[in-house]
């Protein structure tokens, strides 16, 4: 009988000691479960900088969310990841729905990711022709970068205007540059006004197109090929090789025509095959090369700076709009006065400067 140095071994009450019995709750499931009780401001920003991609997505779900408490935190917890943000590079993509935005993303983010980076893919697409089915397609589309440590994958937030879905991506930008993601992809389909939005928070603006269609047919209009740096002609494995070439010469001829950039650099045309990985390391050194001459010659700062100047005025615009037909006074007046419009007994200007005076008037 072994001997219990704490008990007397002759008591038919001597108790072995046991074995230790693992705890009844998975530690898991327990941190799982406490992660989603509420957090403070600082667990949060402790959380997003130390690459906990649980509270980063928490963090995002604040800014996405419509409760006038959760903006309240979400406002604080960017604050506070301000100084941590700027470092990354941030790029823009875009092109006509089925061009291959995801598949090419998978594919050069795999490029990036292989060199030791750490990627952040976001989307605006305040359309609501996007389907389920094309969110899920995206999860296998981007197979290797959604099992990956190094990657992190935020679906587009939904609903609310066009303004709204860009300053929550914006925001969700900055958090995911506080938590250590070097590179940000914002993916955006290249058909209305979002490639604006989209173009006012990157770098560096990528257009994907297709041989063989030209771009009336794409839908993409003048203005976007204007915003662009670089423009890719994109499924070259499908496409013959003659189309791809005739594509390259017209986009080429077409970028002629523009003036001459802000940033010295002159719009690249490419093609690649975001299936089979054709040409993709080049676009990623063409990007490098764009970061490094902006960075030289000071336009890479200048417009950021341009870019935080938009999105200042465009809060501020936005805010008092919404503060202007919030209020009371107008809320009261609108539709009388918007009736003497449409009855031509009052002009729209004349209309709009009544409810103007009426609304300043509270703030004399
Ligand atoms: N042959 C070929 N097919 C491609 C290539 N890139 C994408 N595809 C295919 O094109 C289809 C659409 O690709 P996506 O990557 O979902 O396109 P998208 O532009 O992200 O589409 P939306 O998000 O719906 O706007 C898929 O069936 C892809 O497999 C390519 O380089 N070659
Ligand atoms: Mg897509």
């Amino acid at each position: 009988m072994p001997k219990n140095p704490d008990k007397n071994n002759d008591s038919s009450l001597s108790v072995n000691k046991g074995v230790e019995q693992n705890h009844s709750i998975n530690p898991d499931s327990r941190k799982q479960f406490s992660q989603r009780q509420a957090l403070s401001i600082d667990e949060y920003v402790e959380g997003i900088k130390a690459g906990d991609r649980t509270i980063l997505s928490r963090a995002i779900t604040l800014i996405e969310s419509s409760l006038p408490e959760h903006q309240e935190q979400a406002q604080k917890i960017i604050e506070r990841c301000l100084p941590d943000t700027g470092n990354a590079i941030r790029i823009g993509i875009t092109g006509v729905p089925g061009v291959g935005k995801s598949t090419f993303i998978e594919s050069l983010g795999n490029h990036i990711i292989e060199q030791g980076q750490k990627l952040a893919v976001l989307a605006i697409d305040p359309s609501s022709t996007r389907s389920k089915g094309s969110i899920l397609g995206d999860k296998t589309r981007m197979e290797t970068l959604s099992n990956s440590d190094q990657a992190y994958i935020r679906p587009s937030p939904t609903g609310g205007s066009l303004g709204g879905v860009a300053r929550k991506t914006r925001e969700a930008m900055y958090l995911c540059e506080a938590a250590g993601y070097d590179t940000i992809f914002i993916e955006t389909v290249g058909v209305g006004q979002s490639e604006t939005a989209v173009h006012s928070m990157v770098d560096f603006f990528l257009l994907l197109m297709l041989a063989g269609a030209g771009d009336e047919l794409q839908g993409i209009k003048r203005g976007i090929m204007e915003m662009a740096d670089a423009i890719a002609i994109n499924k070259t494995d499908e496409a013959p090789q003659q189309a791809v070439q005739q594509a390259l010469r017209e986009y080429k001829n077409a970028l002629h025509l523009y003036p001459e950039t802000e940033s010295g650099w002159t719009p690249q045309v490419t093609s690649c095959s975001a299936l089979t990985n054709q040409g993709i390391a080049d676009i990623w050194q063409l990007i490098l090369d764009y970061i490094e001459l902006t960075k030289k010659n000071g336009y890479f700062q200048t417009r950021r700076n341009q870019q935080a100047r938009h999105w200042m005025h465009d809060t501020i615009e936005r805010q008092l709009s919404s503060h202007f037909f919030e209020h009371p006074a107008i809320k009261k007046r609108q539709s009388e006065i918007e009736q003497k419009v449409l009855a031509g007994e009052l002009s729209s200007f004349r209309a709009a400067q009544q409810l103007l005076e009426l609304y300043f008037k509270h703030f004399r």
